[in-house]
């Protein structure tokens, strides 16, 4: 069984972080996501609209997702990779390069970001009533 793992925060979930999972899973057979908590969204200098509870559920209830996991902080994935005995660990390409350390422990892919997405855009959006 081929297993993958990603992070992030999916606040406000969107197109762009459906094709992220959907594509992760495609690559293996199991997928597992670490929401970013609150606490750590702070240390990332992100405030998301829904808290981690709500992004949590949001998050397990996608078909594609097998388990969802906290991410408290930076320094966790390795722990992470040997805990759950990760194959593939998988990132959109905004953070090509970042995590190519992993690669001592499971195989790193960076997927293209969906274009034209992004919470940040959402929320510019509902402010401008678009
Ligand atoms: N993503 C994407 N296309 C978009 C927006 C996001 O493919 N239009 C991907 C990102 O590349 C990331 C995932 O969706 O792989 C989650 O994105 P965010 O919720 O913005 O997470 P981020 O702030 O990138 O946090 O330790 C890693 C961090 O927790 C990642």
């Amino acid at each position: 069984m081929k297993k993958i793992l990603t992070y992030g925060t999916f606040d406000l979930l969107h197109i762009g972080h459906i094709n992220i999972l959907k594509r992760a899973k495609a690559i293996g057979d199991y997928l597992i996501v670490g929401v970013s908590t609150d606490q750590f969204n702070a240390i990332k200098g992100k405030k998301s609209v829904y808290s981690y509870e709500d992004r949590k559920q949001i998050v397990e209830a996608i078909k594609y997702v097998d388990l969802v996991i906290p991410e408290n902080n930076w320094e966790q994935k390795i722990d992470d990779i040997k805990k759950y005995g990760i194959d593939i660990f998988v990132m959109g390409d905004d953070w090509r390069g970042k995590f190519d350390y992993l690669k001592e422990y499971c195989e790193v892919v960076y997927l293209p970001r969906t274009s034209n997405i992004s919470t940040t855009e959402v929320k510019i959006d509902i402010k401008n009533n678009k």
